[in-house]
């Protein structure tokens, strides 16, 4: 691809930032009554509206030719039709695949992979129907009671934030735990709370090699066997999720109780996978595949809807638009539902992971900003913590603000002050608070002019800070999978326009291999001169500590 600085459509937008940079939102929205039409947009009942942005039509038609320049639109069907676009792991990318609904076939080297999708999902019903129906327990007859699912970054995010977000849709009785940190702390805390006859451990690891899994799973395996005395009841109680059969098998784990996926689905973009065993279990197959269909809902409404009302496009191109031309170094995303309180972490794996690179699909060093920082919190929370940078402070911070309009938990009027609060942010973020609206609170409120004087400054905000409101009817599992989706292809099509390979992740790799070779270290216990001078005397340090008496 051509160099993107240079393409036609990004010299346009440069010499448009220099007209817009100073133009502020208040004033357009007078000029323009039509900017909610202009710039709004609808998938099944998720409403984007981002008018509230810094953005006028000359810039979204700029933004709209930046996406067709670079190419996002022959990517997207390439990446559905299954090529190989993860050039650095020559793989495709096939999660799409996955929620295919319609079930026209899908080929990966010649071969259609609906049917062994259809496979493992009839494997997940039959196995989640009966654990959840009480036809299959426990090794000693009881009713499998909780769910503990062992698995990291993406084997734990994504079915984390599903299970969290749809508790009102959970089996009474049914419990689902995540395990993922290698610090001891993470598992025992869990262990405290459950038995081991009526405990199901899913192992999800699609390598069934990531140190902080099998060690994990180790343990529970140490403490089930301990506290049960019965290692041949390890096989009714602790299932994988892998695409590494063997090593499943090495760990103990009886085939029937194998969940497949496969190469083609990248570890943060598995959870429509067999990694949502702990979802199916949790909410039921019918809700976990109400999730495929709605995430199914935004596959086809990406491929299909024109670029001015496509929402993971706009989105991804109100993105550059800051990123690139604004310089803002983050995104925020402030979800004002409680249910989605994991909504930030689980986006900033899939964000952060994704498009964290600097070099791109040519191999050469990129010259621009890639991927945000990938920030947030739930409201009204984040309100009564860091918005006062979002409003005052000096760094330009681009945000989402999410809503469901009805709550699943009505109390009195809160749900009412939930949404009063989040229209209130939006709009004061945009218009802020000018010399003359603070001079007349103070006037009103009857301090000196004198006071006034020194006290104006502090009171004045300048707005003009951009954000995307995306509001849907309720939380349910169709809107969830289309939400997710839609942040899945956002990210996608950051990745095209800024030529990188958003679907391997060698950092990681790169952290799994280093830990590895000091842990090799520590377990000597002796003192270290491998490193530099800071590691070495860190790791002594440590040591001194860790075993003095
Ligand atoms: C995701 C990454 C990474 C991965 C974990 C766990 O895209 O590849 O977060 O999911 O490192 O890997 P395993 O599933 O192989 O244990």
């Amino acid at each position: 691809m051509p160099k993107l600085t240079n393409l036609a459509s990004w010299k346009a937008l440069e010499a448009h930032f220099l007209q817009i940079k100073d133009v502020h939102m208040r004033d357009m929205f007078e000029q323009d009554k039509n900017r909610f039409s202009k710039f709004s947009a609808q998938m099944n009942d998720i409403l984007l509206d981002f008018s509230k942005n810094r953005i006028n039509d000359e810039t979204f038609k700029l933004l709209t030719e930046l996406a067709k320049e670079t190419g996002v639109l022959e990517w997207r069907d390439r990446m559905f039709a299954g090529e190989p676009i993860n050039i650095s792991e020559f793989r495709p990318v096939l999660h799409t695949a996955l929620r295919n609904r319609s079930n026209e076939p899908v080929y990966v080297d010649g071969e259609n992979v609906m049917p062994k999708i259809n496979r493992v999902l009839a494997q997940l019903r039959y196995f989640t129907e009966r654990i959840r129906g009480g036809h299959m327990r426990g090794y000693s007859g009881h009713l499998f009671k909780d769910v503990v699912n062992i698995g990291i970054g993406g084997s734990d995010l994504g079915p984390h934030v599903v299970c969290d977000s749809m508790k009102p849709y959970a089996q009474r009785g049914m419990n689902v735990h995540f395990v993922s940190n290698v610090d001891p702390t993470h598992l025992t805390e869990i262990l405290k709370f459950v038995q081991p006859e009526s405990t199901l451990f899913v192992v999800s690891s699609k390598t069934f090699s990531t140190q902080e899994t099998m060690l994990n799973a180790q343990s529970a395996r140490d403490w089930f066997v301990k506290l049960t005395v019965n290692e041949k009841a390890v096989a009714r109680h602790f299932v994988a999720v892998t695409s590494n059969k063997k090593a499943a098998a090495e760990f103990g784990i009886l085939d029937e109780n194998m969940f497949e996926f496969w190469d083609w689905v990248g570890g943060r973009y598995s959870l429509w996978s067999a990694i949502g065993l702990p979802i199916a279990l949790y909410l039921g197959m019918d809700h976990f595949e109400e999730l495929l269909e709605g995430a199914h809902d935004m596959d086809m409404h990406f491929k299909s809807a024109p670029i001015e009302k496509n929402l993971p496009i706009i989105l991804a191109l109100m993105g550059v638009w800051y990123n690139n031309f604004f310089d803002a170094q983050s995104h925020a995303v402030m979800a004002y539902n409680q249910y989605l309180r994991r909504l930030p972490a689980y986006l900033q794996q899939l964000d952060m992971e994704s498009n964290g690179k600097t070099i791109n699909r040519d191999g050469k060093r990129v010259d621009y900003l890639t991927g945000p920082i990938i920030w947030g919190e739930t409201g009204s929370n984040c309100q009564h913590a860091f918005f006062q940078l979002l409003h005052q402070g000096t760094k330009p911070v681009p945000a989402d603000f999410l809503i469901p309009a009805r709550s699943k938990n009505p109390l009195g009027d809160q749900h009412c002050v939930l949404l009063s609060n989040y229209f209130a942010q939006t709009r004061a973020l945009m218009k802020g608070k000018t010399e003359d609206e603070a001079r007349a609170e103070l006037e009103a409120s009857g301090y000196s002019e004198e006071i006034i004087k020194d006290v104006l400054p502090h009171k004045i905000f300048e707005g003009n800070k951009p954000t995307n409101s995306i509001i849907f009817e309720n939380l349910n599992p169709r809107t969830l999978g289309a939400l997710l989706a839609m942040y899945e292809h956002k990210v996608f099509v950051q990745g095209i326009i800024w030529n990188i390979n958003s679907f391997d992740q060698w950092g990681v790799e790169y952290g799994k291999q280093l830990a590895s070779d000091i842990q090799s270290e520590l377990s000597c216990r002796q003192n270290t001169a491998s490193y530099d001078d800071s590691t070495n005397n860190l790791i002594n340090y440590c040591m001194s500590l860790q075993f003095s008496d």
